[in-house]
């Protein structure tokens, strides 16, 4: 790993203090295999540790993530080494990327090269809302769209509760207010492939030098050469860390949360409340959220989505549970028995017990009927 024997250099140049303290804390920035790239920061110093796990914290399994605010023991401000023993409590815990105590996701999404696809601008918003981050929604390559374009997506997305930042980095349009909405936080930024997340970041953070441009197709899924997630520092104060670009992320919550990440189902549940408690807005009366709202449709497919991946998940924990796996037209599909009484539907073999059921009594009747003839 050429950069790390690059970045010990620097580190040791770093060095300003003559007293090292037998413990210190820090922030983790990188983890690459089982060293962890630690930012300490003392009255006088601030500099970068390659860190080890203490073997307790390996015993405990307990794992250290990006984003991790860490104590540190045994600096060794020559080597630029030190070992981590203790991990303090995440505020938050990202998974993809792994990363801990994130405050917020800039989800970005350009206004052309791809062109805004509603529907999956729709689910990123609905990924991010449910990791329970603060969700900042920014629209760049503005320098590719016409005003009308940009009037169109800011009163559209007014109606979605979203308030976006227009960007360009090619024409420095809009930097300084996501400068600002980015200074002394840990933001994730997120998006699909080729909006200009990479370039984003290398306009804000030179020193990070990520990779930029887009190969489309199949090529694009092995463009990602850094495997490993990095927060970078933003001059001012701030971390940033990059993610690959995908375009169609996975809804893995439960149906009963899923109406939480809709801002407008939040203003409607604010002022009024559905007739039922545990109302899922799809047909009960007296519903206060159905209605003629744009991204109503998305809800509903998302909530059959939802409902799928309870099913599967109920399946995992229950190995007795009555799920199969079916595969229609080459896509898998689970046929979802759940434990929720609102979301089950008749599973075959509740349908087939009830079959059984219905001939076991039909047959009795017969030989009841049978016996009463006789
Ligand atoms: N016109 C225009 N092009 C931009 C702008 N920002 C980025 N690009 C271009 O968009 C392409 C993709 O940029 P990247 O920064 O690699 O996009 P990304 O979101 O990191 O893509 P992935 O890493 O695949 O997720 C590159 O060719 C950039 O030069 C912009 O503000 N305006
Ligand atoms: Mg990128
Ligand atoms: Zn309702």
């Amino acid at each position: 790993m050429s950069s790390e024997s690059e970045n010990l250099t620097r580190v040791s140049d770093e060095v300003t203090l003559s007293q090292s303290p037998e413990s210190l804390l820090g922030k983790v920035l990188a983890v690459q295999a089982n060293y962890y790239w630690v930012r300490v920061e003392g009255e006088h110093l601030k500099s970068m540790l390659l860190c080890t796990r203490r073997s307790l914290l390996k015993k405990i399994g307990q794992r250290v993530m990006v984003g991790d605010q860490v104590r540190v023991e045994e600096p060794d401000w020559i080597q630029g080494s030190g070992a981590i023993a203790e991990i303090f409590p995440r505020r938050s815990e990202l998974d993809r990327p792994p990363i801990a105590n994130a405050d917020q996701i800039l989800l970005v999404f350009a206004l052309a090269e791809p062109t805004i696809e509603p529907y999956q601008l729709s689910r990123f918003l609905i990924k991010a809302e449910s990791t329970g981050s603060e969700v900042c929604l920014c629209l760049s390559k503005s320098d590719l769209a016409i005003l009308e374009e940009k009037q169109h997506w800011s009163q559209r997305l007014a109606a979605w509760g979203y308030n976006p930042l227009f960007i360009s980095v090619r024409q420095s349009i809009g930097l300084s207010e996501i400068h600002d909405r980015l200074s002394q936080k840990i933001t994730v930024v997120a998006g699909p492939s080729g909006v200009g997340k990479s370039s984003l970041i290398n306009q804000l953070i030179p020193a990070a030098n990520l990779r930029t441009g887009t190969v489309s197709g199949k090529l694009a899924k092995g463009r990602h050469t850094t495997r490993h997630t990095e927060l970078f520092e933003l001059p001012l104060g701030g971390l940033l860390a990059d993610t690959p670009g995908f375009n169609q992320p996975d809804l893995d919550r439960s149906p009963e949360d899923l109406a939480s990440y809709f801002p407008e189902i939040r203003q409607r549940l604010a002022v009024a409340r559905c007739q039922f408690n545990d109302c899922t807005h799809r047909d009960e009366p007296g519903c206060v959220v159905r209605g003629e709202w744009e991204r109503y449709e998305h809800y509903l497919i998302f909530l059959e989505e939802a409902i799928v991946f309870q099913a599967h998940l109920n399946q995992q924990s229950d190995p007795d549970a009555v799920m199969k796996l079916k595969s229609k037209k080459g896509e898998a599909q689970y046929e979802p028995r759940l434990d929720t009484k609102k979301y089950r539907q008749e599973s075959r073999r509740t349908r087939q017990q009830s079959l059984k059921h219905d001939i076991d009594r039909w047959m009795k009747s017969d030989e009841d009927e049978s016996d009463s003839v006789d």
